[in-house]
């Protein structure tokens, strides 16, 4: 089966389809920036998207994500991709530094066909790393150690982020979901 995942970011959009392959599901791209309220959850983010996204059609997938440091009271959170393109890595390490490292991503996807909608949330635990460590990837990860790793995200191969991210935790739920209400 088919479904189109509306995003900006061909990062996601590499991760989104090698999570969905081994569930049959083969995933288009629908490159545009969806609107995004200002909300404070991730979860009123998505519904805005796939409210948005029922334009590009049925079968469509959204999803919304964020880096939260719990000693900076849960910052960038909904507001991480900002965060990243003004201050950058450097900008948030040096914002944490001195505090707990304590930190954790979560994903919220969204799936919609027709009036039917499906939602699914992933979230991985871990700690700041001290510097940028790796190339693979995108945003935070080269910062971002999944607890029991000495690794960064951004020095895993894709098929080991995948299996503890917090996108792959919500893809996976959100494609047995999807799987069961569209039948095999
Ligand atoms: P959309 O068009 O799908 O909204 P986006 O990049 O704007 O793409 P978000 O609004 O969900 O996505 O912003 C989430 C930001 O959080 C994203 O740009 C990254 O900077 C960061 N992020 C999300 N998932 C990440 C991951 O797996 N690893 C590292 N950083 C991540």
């Amino acid at each position: 089966m088919d479904v189109t995942f509306v995003t900006s970011n061909p990062g996601k959009l590499a991760e989104v389809r090698r999570i969905f392959r081994p569930y049959g599901i083969q995933v288009g791209w629908s490159q545009q920036e969806l609107p995004e309220p200002q909300a404070e959850r991730l979860e009123d983010v998505v519904r805005a998207k796939l409210a948005a996204a029922a334009r590009a059609g049925s079968g469509v997938v959204v999803e919304d994500s964020g880096m939260f440091v719990r000693a900076l009271g849960g910052f960038p959170g909904v507001y991480s991709r900002y965060v990243l393109d003004t201050i950058g890595l450097d900008g948030v390490l040096r914002l944490a530094h001195g505090r707990s490292r304590a930190v954790q991503f979560r994903a919220v996807a969204g799936y919609r066909r027709g009036r039917t909608e499906l939602y699914a949330t992933g979230t991985v635990q871990g700690t700041l790393a001290t510097r940028p460590r790796g190339a693979n990837g995108l945003g935070y990860d080269p910062i971002f150690v999944p607890t029991g790793e000495r690794r960064t995200f951004a020095q895993m191969d894709p098929a080991a982020k995948d299996a503890r991210s917090h996108r792959g935790r919500a893809m996976r739920s959100l494609a047995r979901k999807i799987r069961a209400l569209e039948g095999t």
